[in-house]
């Protein structure tokens, strides 16, 4: 039974996730911020024995996808159908228990699409406009969304796009940026003229702030309604909903040859399409019906999109429900750094699953404990071991361990009679009754990280029990009691199979086939009497096992490979110093010496000692700190240098050094020594 009063007239729920561009692989930011919510919101609901459809698909129209097409020199559908399938696959694998995971690609969904803007426009919901768009005229075509970058005129973000500002939220017309450039030829681009459909979203204005500031002030996030409230209360702006673009859904007007519909006007629909596509004919009532509750799980930069403009999409054409609530994350970020798809830092799911074979629930867990639900989070790999390790092994994995071993020792793997329970046991039969619905709850109200540590505290309550009584020698003295001790011990396991069901599914599978447990619903757990006496279980096996510093530290050093690669792809030469006087130059003097010796200072890992010919018939030696890029100093011998032979001496590590070496600091921090390109006279000068 549903706890939320609130929810309880609700029939059915249509809970839809974000759709992952189909222009690369999904990872732990899309998971932690929408998909493993979003599944345990699902998966709960359906315990309950609720009727549920969980929708997800990839997005695979947009301007980063024909982007990305045109930098690998193949057609976009060449980039949505690998890249569809990695993430169907992996969200698979990672047990995102989607009811259909399909592509906004399809045919089915285009004609959803292009019949939604039809009805709109035959009965003049849009506004129409000629509008002067920027058009790259050494591509050939207009820019739109990604396809044009600039300054973010709210906060100043050189790299805005031109439907999107990602450092502030604000969502953008082309034309709003300053200084576009365009993402195709990098060049200026010019004013053209052109029509499109815009959603008059000014007009919608009082219902929204109606629908959303009134009515979902209490039970809406304060990140997702404070976002709703900056937005209405700037004053909504008209939207276009077509694009000069040739990749998308394409408008079905004979007049708008050369267009499609924008993005996020056909991404949405995605959800009503694909919902046709599993449900037939009985689509209707998951999308139109009052006692459906309809759920968005997003992240912060959808909010706009699943708040605002599909919900005036969906109120225009007068025969939707609206979203109930639109739980959205904030960011997390990887490492202390923001995850990036074009920097390649992430952790890809795809490659998790193959680095982490079977442990899926581990980074399930890891993430719905982290989650941004109210703020920026961090996943640091540290931490994800520290979770599996002192969490999901020492807390969960270590009291059904001990109990299922233990009712083998003791009982042959039999379910042992239960006598009186002691005033302390009595007491953990009520907490455990408390159980379903303190979780229960959390998960309704979207708070997800709490959910799942009050189902921790189930098996913290497990081991203290076990620990306060001590079966293991009990049973020398008290076998009756141990009994009893053993019995509640196992009811407890058997709730948790039902209670971490949401969030660890591949465990509670495990737990349920150990403990030759039926499928049971929410409404079981809670009971101390789940197992009868004499129930059999299998053989117990380990639900977790130790991740060691070995495996963590091949990812973290993974991420430092990427963050030096990183680097050196953004590494740009410094500034030019201010003007110096030539004269200024002409005090320094600079000559060219052959290396007669070539040595390491004693104690000083980073210096090297040069003795060089300068011409002068006097040997000059010279001290520089370039021994940690020249391994085999000896192999300098007979190298021309450049050095300052003007400089006052100085002791360095007792070494009196007369001038300074010349070596030039490589984009990697590597210091290469300055040789003239021909052989010179020693002593000569560089000017
Ligand atoms: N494709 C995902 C994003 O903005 C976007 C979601 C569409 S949901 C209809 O990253
Ligand atoms: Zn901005």
């Amino acid at each position: 039974m549903i706890y939320t009063e609130r929810d309880r007239h609700f029939k059915r729920y249509t809970v839809t996730s974000a759709l992952p561009y189909a222009n690369g692989p999904v990872h732990i930011g899309h998971l932690a911020g929408v998909y493993v919510p979003a599944d345990i919101y699902a998966r709960y609901l359906r315990a309950q024995g609720e009727e549920v459809l969980f929708i997800g698909g990839s997005d695979e129209h947009g301007v980063p996808i024909t982007i990305k097409a045109r930098k690998e020199g193949c057609a976009p559908q060449d980039i949505v159908d690998r890249y569809h399938k990695i993430i169907k696959d992996s969200f698979a694998e990672l047990g995102i228990s989607f009811d259909i995971y399909s592509r906004t690609s399809s045919k089915e969904h285009h004609e959803t699409a292009a019949a939604y803007f039809k009805k709109l426009y035959d009965e003049g919901k849009f506004v129409e406009k000629v509008s002067m768009q920027y058009f790259d005229e050494e591509a050939g075509c207009f820019l739109a969304d990604r396809y044009i970058t600039g300054t973010c005129p709210h906060c100043g973000n050189e790299h805005a796009y031109g439907d999107q500002c990602e450092a502030c939220g604000t969502s953008l017309n082309a034309t709003d940026l300053i200084n576009p450039k365009s993402a195709l030829s990098g060049s200026k681009p010019v004013l053209k003229e052109t029509k499109h459909w815009f959603l008059p979203l000014d007009k919608d204005e009082p219902w929204l702030r109606q629908w959303i500031l009134d009515n979902h002030k209490s039970d809406w996030k304060v990140n997702v309604y404070g976002q709703c409230k900056s937005w209405i209360d700037a004053g909504l702006q008209p939207r276009a909903v077509t694009r000069d673009l040739d990749w998308g859904v394409k408008v079905p007007l004979d007049e708008a040859q050369g267009k499609v519909l924008y993005v996020w006007f056909d991404a949405p629909i995605g959800y009503i399409s694909f919902t046709k596509q599993l449900k037939g004919d009985d689509w209707e009532k998951w999308w139109k019906s009052d006692d459906t509750k309809l759920v968005h799980f997003i992240g912060k930069d959808n909010i706009v999109f699943h708040c605002i403009i599909f919900p005036s999409m969906l109120h225009a054409d007068g025969s939707y429900i609206l979203p109930a609530n639109v739980p959205a994350n904030e960011f997390l970020n990887l490492e202390g750094d923001k995850i990036s798809t074009s920097r390649n830092w992430a952790v890809w799911l795809h490659e998790y699953l193959k680095d982490f074979p079977g442990k899926q629930d581990v980074l399930r867990y890891t993430l719905c404990s982290n989650a941004p639900e109210t703020k920026d989070n961090d996943f640091t790999w540290k931490d994800f071991q520290l979770k599996n390790n002192s969490e999901l092994v020492a807390i969960l994995g270590n009291f059904v361990n001990r109990t299922l071993v233990l009712t083998h020792k003791f009982y042959d793997g039999k379910v042992p009679a239960r006598g009186t329970l002691t005033e302390t046991e009595q007491e953990v039969v009520k907490e455990l009754a408390t159980f379903p619905e303190r979780i229960g709850r959390s998960i309704e109200n979207h708070r997800f990280r709490e959910a799942l540590s009050e189902m921790m505290n189930l098996a913290r309550l497990g081991n203290k029990h076990l620990t306060d009584t001590e079966p293991w020698k009990l049973i020398k003295t008290d076998p009756a009691r141990t009994a009893s001790v053993m019995n509640l011990s196992l009811q407890i396991c058997a709730n948790l199979a039902i209670l971490c069901a949401p969030f660890l599914p591949f465990t509670a599978d495990k737990m349920h086939r150990i403990m030759n447990l039926p499928a049971m619903g929410w409404q079981h757990a809670g009971s101390a009497n789940l197992l009868t006496e004499g129930h059999t279980i299998e053989k117990p096996e380990l639900l977790f096992e130790q991740i060691d510093d070995s495996a963590i530290q091949a990812q973290i050093d993974r991420l430092l490979q990427t963050k030096r690669q990183n680097e050196l792809e953004a590494w740009r030469p410094a500034d030019v110093k201010p003007v110096a006087a030539f004269d200024d130059f002409g005090k320094i003097d600079i000559r060219v010496a052959t290396v007669l010796e070539c040595d390491k200072v004693p104690k000083a890992d980073k210096l090297l000692r040069f003795l060089l010919d300068d011409g002068s018939g006097t040997p000059r030696t010279i001290v520089s700190g370039i021994a940690k890029f020249y391994p085999n100093p000896g192999e300098l011998v007979g190298r021309q240098v450049c050095f300052i032979a003007n400089f006052a001496p100085r002791k360095l590590k007792g070494v009196e050094s007369q001038g300074m070496i010349l070596s030039a600091e490589d984009k990697d921090g590597r210091l290469v020594l300055i040789t003239p390109g021909q052989a010179v006279a020693d002593g000569c000068s560089v000017g």
